[in-house]
Formats: C-alpha cells, sequence, structure tokens
C-alpha cells in the first residue's frame, strides 16, 4: 500500500475471496470508483446493490479525509469519516486486491488510515510545455490514487501564458504561441479550466492556479510590453546549472529556451497593478479553492527592495479577492507580504543560502509553509545519467531512494510540525512533453512525495522504511500498468 496507512492490524484469518458474486453496497460515488478500478485491474465490472459484501459508507466522525477499513473471509467494509475518506479507502482497498493461481483475494486486514498533513499536492508546469485537458485530468487520476490533494497548475512563465481571461486577451493572443524547444504553444480557455477544476473536485482535489510573478513574465510582456522591463542578463540566469550560457531573448520575442531569472514586471507603475487586479480578479472567480499562488521564485531581474513592494502589493490584491496568497520562498523576505500566506520551500533537504530563513518567515508571521525540497521531490530530476529526459541542477540525479529517505519535519531548522501545511513535488516540464514523458519522471517519485505528506513521519511506524517502500512499490506495478501508468522501471525496485 502506498502511502503506508497510519496503522494496520494483519487478521491472521481467511482473506476475502472476492468472486464475480461479489456486489458492491453504499455510497454510489465511492463504489463507481471501486468498480473503475477493478475494472481495469481485473477485467470484472462488479454489480452495484443495496447490499453487497463490499460495504462503502460515510459515518460523519473521525479526523477529516479519515477512513476506517476492514476485511474478513464474509467481506470488506470501508467507513470513512467523510466522503473523502471514503474515497481514500477505496484508493487502500484496490491496492488490497491479489491476484493468485486459486482466484482474487483480499487479505484479511483492519486498517485506522488519517493523513499526517492536510495539503499534499502535485505540480505541474503547463507554461514551459503546454498539455491538453485529458492529460491533466490523467495526471488528476494519479495524483488521486496516491491520496494527493491539491493540483498545482503551474500557469504561466517566460515561454507561455496559458490561461485564457476575458479581462486581457492578448496574454492569451500573443503570449501563448510557442513552447520550450520549438514545441507547439497552447492554452486553455476557460471553460477548458473549469473542466479541469470539477474533474480535479470530483476526485477531492483542490486546484492551486500560479501566475508566477514579477519574474518568469516574459510572455506577459510579449502582449503587456508597457508593463514589463527588458529582459536582463543576469549572473543567475547564465549560471544555472545545466542552462549555464542560455542566453535570453530579445523584448519582443517569444522565448524557447530554459535559462530564468531575466525578465521582471516594472514595480512602480500603476498600469502593473491595473492588470494584476484584472487577472488576479478573474482567476479568483474561475476559483473555487482557497488559494491563488502568484509564484515570487528566482525574480533575479528585479532588485530587492522593488521585489519587497511587489510583494506587498500583489498579495495585497490577492486578499482583496479573498483568497489566501500561496509564493515561492523567496517571498518569504518581503516585509510586507499579506498576513497568513503559505510559503513553498523549493530549497534542499539540508538548506543552503539562507532558504530555510525565509521558509522560516512564513511561520514567523502566523501561517505555514509547504515543502518542495528540489533535491528530493523535484519530479523533473533525472533518476542516473541515463535517463532520457529531465534536468539535473538540483543535486541530481536524484535516485528514487533519495526521493523517499528524507523527513519533512528535519528539512526547515526550528520550523515546528505545526507550521507545515504539507508536502508537494513539482514536475517542471523544460523536458517533457508527453503523458509517457509525465510517468516516466512522476512514478515512482510520486509515491515517495505522497507518502512523506501522508504517512506517519519516519521512525515512527515500521512501514516508513526505504526497504518497506521499495517492496510496497514493487507491490503497486500491476496496478499501474492496469491503469497505463508508464512507470520507470527502476532497477531501485524489485519488481516481481
Ligand atoms: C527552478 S525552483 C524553477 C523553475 C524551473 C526549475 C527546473 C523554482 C521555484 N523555479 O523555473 O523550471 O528550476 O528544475
Amino acid at each position: 500500500m502506498i502511502p503506508a496507512p497510519a496503522t494496520v492490524h494483519s487478521a491472521g484469518i481467511d482473506p476475502f475471496l472476492l468472486t464475480s458474486r461479489a456486489r458492491i453496497a453504499g455510497d454510489p460515488d465511492a463504489a463507481s470508483v471501486l468498480t473503475h478500478l477493478l475494472d481495469a485491474l481485473l477485467g470484472e465490472t462488479f454489480p452495484i446493490a443495496d447490499e453487497g459484501e463490499i460495504a462503502l459508507t460515510v459515518d460523519g466522525t473521525g479526523a477529516a479525509e479519515s477512513y476506517r477499513l476492514s476485511v474478513d473471509a464474509a467481506g470488506v467494509t470501508v467507513v470513512g469519516a467523510d466522503s473523502a475518506g471514503l474515497f481514500y479507502g477505496v484508493q487502500t482497498l484496490a491496492q488490497l486486491v491479489e491476484r493468485t493461481a486459486d482466484g482474487v483475494r483480499i487479505p484479511a486486514v483492519r486498517i485506522d488510515d488519517a493523513p499526517r498533513f492536510p495539503y499534499r499536492g502535485v505540480m505541474l508546469d503547463v507554461a514551459r510545455h503546454c498539455f491538453d485537458v485529458p492529460t491533466v485530468k490523467a495526471v488528476i487520476d494519479r495524483a488521486a490514487l496516491l491520496k494527493l490533494n491539491h493540483l498545482h497548475l503551474h500557469l504561466t512563465d517566460d515561454q507561455g501564458w496559458r490561461l485564457h481571461l476575458d479581462s486581457r486577451p492578448e496574454l492569451t493572443a500573443r503570449g501563448a504561441g510557442t513552447a520550450v524547444g520549438g514545441d507547439p504553444g497552447g492554452f486553455y480557455t476557460k471553460d477548458d479550466y473549469r473542466e479541469i477544476v470539477a474533474y480535479a473536485a470530483s476526485r477531492h482535489i483542490t486546484t492551486v492556479p500560479e501566475i508566477d510573478l514579477p519574474g518568469h513574465t516574459h510572455a506577459l510582456g510579449l502582449a503587456y510590453p508597457d508593463v514589463a522591463h527588458d529582459p536582463v542578463v543576469t549572473p543567475d540566469v547564465l549560471a544555472h546549472g545545466e542552462r549555464a550560457g542560455e542566453q535570453p531573448p530579445r523584448r519582443g520575442e517569444p522565448y524557447e529556451g530554459t535559462a530564468v531569472g531575466f525578465s521582471s514586471l516594472r514595480i512602480h507603475d500603476d498600469a502593473t497593478y491595473d492588470l494584476l487586479r484584472d487577472v488576479l480578479g478573474e482567476l479568483a472567480a474561475l476559483t473555487p479553492g482557497p488559494y491563488l499562488h502568484i509564484g515570487g521564485d528566482e525574480a533575479h531581474g528585479t532588485d530587492p527592495a522593488d521585489f519587497a513592494v511587489f510583494i506587498e502589493r500583489a498579495s495585497a490584491i490577492v486578499a482583496e479577492y479573498g483568497k489566501t496568497v500561496v509564493a515561492w520562498h523567496e517571498a518569504g523576505a518581503a516585509p510586507g507580504l499579506a498576513r497568513g500566506s503559505v510559503g513553498q520551500y523549493w530549497g534542499f533537504v539540508v538548506p543552503l543560502d539562507g532558504m530555510d530563513a525565509k521558509a522560516r518567515a512564513f511561520a514567523d508571521g502566523g501561517a505555514r509553509v509547504i515543502l518542495s525540497p528540489a533535491d528530493a521531490v523535484y519530479l523533473d530530476m533525472k533518476y542516473d545519467a541515463e535517463t532520457r529526459i529531465g534536468l539535473e541542477w538540483a543535486n541530481g540525479p536524484t535516485s528514487v531512494r533519495r526521493s523517499y529517505e528524507w523527513e519533512p519535519a528535519e528539512v526547515i531548522p526550528g520550523l515546528p510540525e505545526s507550521a507545515i501545511l504539507g508536502v508537494e513535488a513539482p514536475l517542471w516540464t523544460e523536458t517533457v512533453r508527453t503523458l509517457a514523458d509525465i510517468d516516466e519522471l512522476a512514478f515512482p517519485r510520486l509515491a515517495s512525495a505522497a507518502e512523506a505528506a501522508w504517512s506517519p513521519a519516519t521512525g515512527s511506524s515500521e512501514l516508513r522504511t526505504w526497504e518497506s517502500f521499495r517492496e510496497r512499490v514493487a507491490a503497486q506495478g500491476e496496478l499501474w500498468t492496469a491503469l497505463g501508468i508508464a512507470f520507470h522501471r527502476s532497477p531501485e525496485i524489485p519488481w516481481p
């Protein structure tokens, strides 16, 4: 099972034999999720009935998102504290199904499970490469399997602006035509976006849209040159890992390269904030979830004092629209950041360059931090020198083992566990063009991130070891294959 449940008791009695006579009863949404998973795995459609051996219910008691699952020879019951909990219990149940020579069985167990952290996320960068709606839905399905509950969409960057907004149509008319490496651009219509948000919600996943500001804005500048500075060459632009030496674009030309940190909005012009009011207001109206992510990373083309001014003004606009700001950890250094803003830490598992202090600043302001340590959970890193796609700058390559062996509470010294909102694994897509590419980089390492986000702390459960994890990942191969996930058959995992 992945992520490892909080408590598992093997009952030591006979398993439940899942024959074609088994019926599924109870909550209709959960029943249809289970029939779909069993159909994919076994090629058999089990009937949904008023009564059955597999009973799925919500009882309204217990911690949010928690569930209890018990199996004996007579049947299976899954009881969710809420509908999300029941949904997660169904995911666990599908992972327990074993095919043996004598038929299909579910071992007798009793599981009491609840998440460690309320925020468990995956990020998809749709700016460096644009992915169609079916691909985004496939990512949502994959995230749901691992009990993730947030989808962060990195909607804008130097290479493209991917969301049409009626208030500022030039953003997609001029800023969406290209992608990295000469690949086709693209964007989501508002209906596409609503469809993604609704699909995610049906799987208990909240969409977190990101408009990356005030750097990473070259595509915005193609549409609205008056609010953008000319691209600059800073030492950071040229020194960035494998991107060293890449040149920024010229003003007015689309960018298909992978350098970072060369673009900036004009910080002291009211026109900039007029645009942000339109963009963030329209996005807030499209967003049922509580969060709007305003980026804030790698703004090397913005003077630090100006950066602080910008973060204060931009975060105030988000607050005006009733949303909670999320920002990359750099924004923690800005004293005027709206109170209660959530920080997203992308430094290493052992922090460098004072990045941990910036992350701690969010907690000092009474808010919480999402952990995305780049050398553990950046899904765009290569696994090893031979990996076909991916980058290496984050201490890479990043083996499956390295993606697993870190403990959230130990990353930011002095940050209490109560100040950790959760864990998110970002997938940047400079080298990623297809769902098969996404699968190859995300599986199995997304499972590591999911376990860090959901399961008990390292050391407090016998399941939370690399040895246990690699065996449990191996056992997922069959389900992942049945669901069409083109996972990386890492030699670190003892696949059957
Ligand atoms: C850094 S870390 C970025 C992205 C790149 C990524 C590639 C951070 C918040 N920003 O702009 O796509 O590296 O790994």
